[in-house]
């Protein structure tokens, strides 16, 4: 293909036969989730995905290439390799001229996908406008992603780590379409509710396909955010996870975390002061979101 870009040849095949193929991301595994608990969702990620009749494609950079559909030991390298970087669509092409390691964020996923003609992806919880985010500017890249690569994003919505009501704005103001899977709320990852309303509803994966496809139609150029919220035996409980939450953010203030790295800061914080149960709840959401995602992708 090229010597920046490359796609597996399974993946390149389903592609080819107009198989359903759902992309995965890689930032959840090298900043996500700490060993070996990441290496375990990315796997059980790909089976379900199998198991829904669809092929994944994990994306990441490996030294140097934005690759569509990671090898198992590619796999093993980022969930066990400690400082492989976080990447994001500002640090692809840093990453390409030194032929270094990345875990790919939503955004650089989303472009990888895009490029390599997949539809539908699927991840955890995109990122957004943080709180005081008006001040500080922090909004995550993806939103800008979101808003010019055309990739349905199928995601339990967004950590209140992040200003809710305001990532919803960012994406109305950029086009994107939102669309709650059988709910009327916006889901707060963690927790099926944010308390937010989402502006579009959609009962089956066929009716969120006929979305996509029309978006494509009229020309318009964007993803779609599919929300999908976690199920209720999974969900942790709202009010010790917002104070979990703001005792996180509290600490990420206090160590003056900025950046990129305010993520995942705010995640390993998060998980480390649940004992495990963030953990569960978000792999098991990020399953359920797997087996939505190929839903689509095979409508589509
Ligand atoms: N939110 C989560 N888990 C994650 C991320 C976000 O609940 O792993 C990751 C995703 O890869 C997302 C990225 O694209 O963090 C956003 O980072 P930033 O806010 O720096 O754009
Ligand atoms: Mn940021």
């Amino acid at each position: 293909m090229s010597d920046v870009f490359r796609v597996s040849p399974e993946v390149r095949h389903a592609l080819d036969a107009r198989r359903p193929v759902v992309a995965l991301e890689s930032t959840i595994i090298t900043h996500g989730f700490p060993y070996p608990a990441n290496l375990e969702c990315a796997l059980e990620a790909e089976r379900v995905a199998r198991e829904e009749g669809a092929v994944p494609a994990t994306i990441g950079v490996v030294e140097g290439v934005l690759t569509v559909g990671l090898e198992r030991a590619d796999l093993e390298r980022f969930a066990s390799s400690t400082g492989i970087a976080k990447a994001s669509r500002r640090d692809l092409p840093v990453l390409a001229a030194r032929g270094a390691d990345g875990g790919t964020t939503v955004a650089a996923t989303m472009f990888a996908a895009a490029r390599a003609g997949i539809r539908v992806f699927a991840t955890g919880g995109i990122g957004g406008v943080h709180r005081q985010g008006e001040r500080t500017l922090d909004i995550s890249a993806d939103l800008e992603e979101l808003s010019r690569t055309d990739v349905a994003v199928v995601c339990a919505g967004a950590k209140s780590v992040l200003d809710i009501g305001l990532t919803l704005e960012y994406l109305e103001t950029a086009g994107v379409p939102v669309v709650g899977y059988r709910t009327d709320d916006f889901p707060a990852f963690y927790v099926p509710s944010s308390g937010f309303p989402v502006p579009h509803r959609a009962e089956t994966p066929g009716e969120i396909a006929h979305i996509v496809d029309a978006k494509s139609n009229l020309g318009l150029a964007g993803g779609v955010v599919v929300a999908n919220p976690i199920a209720e035996q999974h969900a942790l409980d709202p009010v010790e996870t917002e104070a979990i939450i703001t005792a996180a953010l509290a600490r990420a203030a206090e160590n003056h975390i900025t950046g990129k790295d305010v993520t995942p800061f705010l995640l390993a914080q998060i998980h480390e002061a649940t004992g495990g149960a963030s953990e569960e709840a978000n792999r098991q959401l990020v399953y359920s979101n797997v087996r939505l995602a190929a839903k689509i992708a095979a409508a589509l």
